[in-house]
């Protein structure tokens, strides 16, 4: 704001002294006194003609002060307007729904950067599956379609399978940045995703499996259960039929009765108003959320420093609020409990089956697609 002001008063002053010097002593008083041939050369330059118009001595040096000041407003005047052309708004959005749990980090971010970003960087949300389909947001980010998107790589393995070992973390994205799993997360996306992977929320989130029947072991022979590639390796391996869907599908397959039950995190069930539909959840949970904000790497490439520095600050000050989500998965519980969702605790011989079925179905999966990259990132994901 202080530059437009300061323009505004380079303009003014600018304008205020031009009349004033032709109102009293410049143009019009030439005009009176001086042959037209030598208000030619006044306006041609000629020195000499103009200092001997100037009658009065101490003129010329308030002039040429005046005219120093002005040129330095003139030219902050000028910096200023160049300044806020550079503010750049990218188009963001995101693979969830607009104002649910897995969209909240990425609009506290947008909100952020538009705060802190004033000048430099905005963020225009346009919204999410209703503005770009769910399963199509890694495609339009990719391409540029939208410049920043918030997403899980589950919803985008078309363009990187390799992306489904980000949910088999057992640690953070704070242990991440400094274990170098970030850096190698990131080229893996900058080269097969065409995007710069710039933040991961999710953590501390774990996935369950949520039922219209009651389950009494892991055998999920015989149901008929929503996935996304977070769950499929491992419900598979337990013998379910899968059907996948985005998220916005579920209410419905569950009304019609096409679904015996979906799998979910522990966040986001009443949210959505699924415990409408739902009577059992499944414990422990598995896996670890990943939803990642994401920024077309043309788009990320052609930012200034200061540009990037905001949204990385951004991305860091959002990761920090990932500790959160212990004590939010906490009253999500309870919510789903008061709700009437019964919890189907395995036993502990079951319950470990379940998770190792999970970590290594989930793992295999990965090595199939590259045995080589699946040991470097099991190596920096798992604690
Ligand atoms: O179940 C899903 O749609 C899914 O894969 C997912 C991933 C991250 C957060 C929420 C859901």
């Amino acid at each position: 704001m202080e530059v437009v002001y300061l323009g505004t008063f380079a303009h003014i002053l600018w304008t205020d002294w031009i009349l004033k010097d032709k109102l009293t002593t410049g143009f019009y008083r030439l005009l009176a006194i001086k042959p037209s041939h030598e208000i030619a050369a006044t306006f041609r330059g000629n020195h000499n003609d103009r200092s001997i118009n100037n009658t009065d001595v101490g003129r010329p040096n308030r002039r040429i002060q005046m005219r120093k000041l002005i040129a330095t407003l003139v030219a902050l005047s000028i910096g200023s307007a160049s300044a806020m052309a550079d503010e750049i708004t990218l188009r963001g959005a995101t693979a969830f729904a607009k104002g649910t749990t897995f969209s909240r980090p990425f609009e506290a971010f947008v909100d952020w950067v538009n705060e802190n970003g004033k000048g430099v960087i905005q963020i225009n949300y346009i919204g999410g599956p209703e503005a770009v389909p769910t399963f199509e947001l890694g495609n339009a980010v990719s391409s540029g379609v939208v410049d920043i998107a918030n997403n899980t790589t589950a919803f985008y393995t078309n363009l990187l399978p390799e992306g489904d070992a980000l949910h088999l973390a057992t640690n953070t994205i704070q242990e991440q940045r400094g274990n170098g799993c970030y850096e190698l997360i990131d080229q893996l996306h900058q080269k097969k995703v065409n995007v710069k992977y710039l933040a991961r929320t999710g953590d501390n989130i774990h996935f369950h499996l949520y039922l219209t029947k009651p389950i009494d072991s892991p055998d999920l022979s015989g149901l008929t259960i929503r996935t996304t590639p977070v769950y499929r390796a491992m419900f598979e391996k337990l013998g379910a039929n899968l059907v996948r869907t985005a998220p916005g599908e579920v209410y419905t397959a569950l009304e019609r009765g096409a679904i015996d039950g979906y799998g979910w995190p522990i966040q986001g069930v009443l949210d959505l108003g699924w415990d409408e539909q739902t009577k059992y959840r499944v414990d422990p949970g598995f896996y670890q959320v990943d939803v990642n904000f994401l920024v077309n790497l043309d788009k990320w490439n052609s930012l200034t420093d200061e540009q990037r520095a905001v949204l990385e600050a951004g991305a860091k000050e959002i990761e920090a609020h990932n500790a959160d989500n212990i004590g939010i998965n906490e009253s999500e519980d309870a919510k789903q409990r008061e709700a009437g969702i019964k919890v189907i605790t395995l036993n502990d011989a079951d319950a470990a089956t379940w998770l190792k079925t999970g970590q290594d179905a989930g793992w295999d999966a990965i090595a199939a697609l590259d045995a080589d990259m699946a040991d470097k990132l099991k190596a920096c994901l798992i604690r």
